[in-house]
C-alpha cells in the first residue's frame, strides 16, 4: 500500500470532515484519468455521503461519454469562472493520475494556490514524484491510477466488489492504462482487481465497444495516411516516428482524441525500441513516446522535450515548428544510440 496506516487514518478524517472536496486530473485526460477520478467520486458519495467536484484542465474524448458523472465534469478551459469557484471553495483536494503541478496546463497557478491552502493527496503511478501535495501515494509499478484508487478506497471500506458505477469507471482506466491487459505492468494483482470489479456485473464488452469500436471515417483515414505517408522508420537507432501537421489534422476534421493510439503503430514495427508520434496542435508540438524493454522514454523526454511520464510511456512537448521538432528528435538519437542497440 502507498499510504502507511496513520496516513489512512489522517487522510479518513480529513474526508470525514471536509465539506467540498474536489478531484484534479491532468490535461488531455484519458481513461485512466477519468475512470479514477469518477470511480473516487462515487466512492466517497456512497461511503460518506460526500459533494465531489471533478476538475478537468482541458475537454476529454466524447467516447468517454458513457462514464457514470462524466456529465457533470468541470472543464476548466470552458468554464474558468466556475473553476476558479469550485477550488476557492475546497477544502480536500485529490489529484489522481499525475504528479507534477505543471500537468494541469494553464490550471498549474490556481492549482498551487489550492495546493498551499488546504488539504491535499495524490495518487499516481507516474515517475518521479513532485511533493507539491500533504499526501503522496506514489506506485510507479501500478498498471494504473484506477488499480490503486480501487485498492486506496478498499482501505477506506470499500467492498471487495463494489457497485456497478465505481466498477464501470474503475475497469475503464485499468483496460485502457494496460492496453486491454497486455503492457508489463499487468500484474496477477491487476487481474484480481478486474475480476472483483467483473463481479459486479459490468458488461466488460460494452466497455470495449465505447471505446474502440466508436471511429469515424476521417478518424480511419487519417490513421491510414499517417501510416502510409508519414511514417519513418530509422532503423539505426531502432526507432520509427510519425509526424503530423496542424493542416493535416484538420484535412482529416481532427477531434479531441483521434490520435490516441496511434503512437504505438509505430513502436510495432518490426525491430523497433521506440515510437515517437508528434503533432502540431493549438500552436505547439505534442509529442507520445513509447518503447519496448529497458530503454526509458521517460528520460529520454525529460532530457529533450520538456515531458515524461513512464518508462515505456511518456509525453512531451515542443515550442516551434513540426520540422524544427523532427530534427531535434533526430539530433538527440545518437546520443541514446547504445541504449536503443542494447
Ligand atoms: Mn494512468
Amino acid at each position: 500500500m502507498f499510504f502507511n496506516e496513520s496516513q489512512l487514518t489522517e487522510i479518513r478524517n480529513a474526508i470525514l470532515q471536509s465539506h467540498n472536496i474536489s478531484i484534479v486530473v491532468h490535461r488531455s485526460p484519458d481513461g485512466d484519468a477519468l475512470g479514477s477520478s469518477l470511480g473516487l467520486k462515487h466512492v466517497l458519495m456512497a461511503l460518506f455521503s460526500k459533494q465531489v467536484s471533478i476538475i478537468v484542465p482541458d475537454a476529454f474524448p466524447s467516447a468517454l461519454d458513457y462514464l457514470p458523472g462524466s456529465e457533470s465534469i468541470v472543464v476548466f478551459d470552458s468554464q474558468q469562472e466556475l473553476t476558479n469557484e469550485v477550488l476557492n471553495a475546497t477544502d480536500l483536494l485529490f489529484c489522481l493520475d499525475f504528479n507534477h503541478p505543471g500537468r494541469v496546463g494553464d490550471l498549474e497557478e490556481l492549482l498551487k494556490q489550492t495546493a498551499a491552502r488546504c488539504i491535499g493527496v495524490m495518487i499516481d503511478h507516474h515517475q518521479q514524484p513532485e511533493p507539491f501535495l500533504t499526501y503522496i501515494g506514489s506506485k510507479t509499478s501500478a498498471s494504473s491510477t484506477c488499480e490503486m484508487v480501487y485498492q486506496f478506497c478498499r482501505s477506506l471500506g470499500m467492498q471487495e466488489v463494489p457497485n456497478q458505477e465505481i466498477a464501470k469507471c474503475l475497469y475503464t482506466g485499468i483496460m485502457t492504462d494496460t492496453g486491454s491487459f497486455r503492457f508489463s505492468a499487468t500484474t496477477p494483482e491487476t487481474h484480481e482487481i478486474a475480476a472483483s470489479l467483473l463481479k459486479a456485473d459490468i458488461r466488460h464488452w460494452e466497455i470495449h465497444e465505447h471505446l474502440f469500436n466508436q471511429n469515424s471515417l476521417t478518424k480511419l483515414q487519417m490513421w491510414g495516411y499517417a501510416l502510409t505517408s508519414k511514417l519513418v522508420v530509422l532503423p539505426e537507432f531502432r526507432t520509427a516516428f510519425i509526424s503530423l501537421s496542424a493542416d493535416e489534422l484538420e484535412r482529416f476534421q481532427y477531434q479531441e482524441g483521434d490520435l490516441e493510439g496511434l503512437v504505438n503503430y509505430a513502436l510495432s514495427v518490426q525491430g523497433m525500441k521506440m515510437g515517437v508520434l508528434m503533432s502540431e496542435r493549438k500552436g505547439k508540438i505534442r509529442i507520445s513516446f513509447r518503447s519496448t524493454g529497458s530503454f526509458s522514454v521517460n528520460d529520454f523526454s525529460r532530457a529533450h522535450f520538456e515531458g515524461g511520464g513512464h518508462e515505456n510511456a511518456a509525453g512531451g512537448v515542443f515550442y516551434g515548428k513540426l520540422e524544427d521538432a523532427i530534427s531535434k528528435l533526430t539530433a538527440a538519437l545518437p546520443d541514446f544510440s547504445d541504449k536503443l542497440n542494447a
